[in-house]
């Protein structure tokens, strides 16, 4: 009797690692004093045994997002657009202020929550949905 018992839990553990999805979102928000313009943070974690690699970002509701990271040149902090973020197994990726973000510009009216989703070439690998600050 007792041995069923751990085998059901044994069970129940195998099946909830299959259910967690490969990538996961978290602590996302995006800021930004200006209307134009607005910076998407978030924590990415790999939950698979290979590197992900997004390649690109779009949101409904702005006409352009990019994968921006924060340089020092010349002692002036700049921003440029990156052609990919890798995020490895096991290492969580932290875009934050001061470092890599995703930049949105082109707001499509005056939008009160944002869908961001990430692909990898063609392929959508996440979808977040948060409110606007
Ligand atoms: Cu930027």
């Amino acid at each position: 009797m007792k041995r069923l018992f751990v085998l059901a839990i044994a069970a129940l553990a195998a099946c909830s690692a299959e259910v967690q999805p490969p990538l996961v979102a978290s602590d996302v928000r995006i800021t930004g004093p200006m209307t134009q313009m607005k910076a998407g943070y978030m924590t990415l974690t790999n939950n698979t045994d290979e590197a992900i690699t997004i390649t690109s970002v779009s949101s409904p509701q702005f006409g352009r997002a990019e994968i921006h990271e924060s340089v020092i040149e010349d002692d002036v902090a700049r921003m440029r657009p990156v052609g990919a973020l890798t995020i490895a197994p096991g290492e969580p990726v932290h875009l934050e202020p001061g470092g890599k973000h995703l930049m949105l510009m082109q707001p499509v009216g005056e939008p009160e929550a944002v869908t961001l989703n990430l692909y990898a070439e063609d392929a959508l690998l996440l979808s977040v949905q948060t409110e606007l600050e």
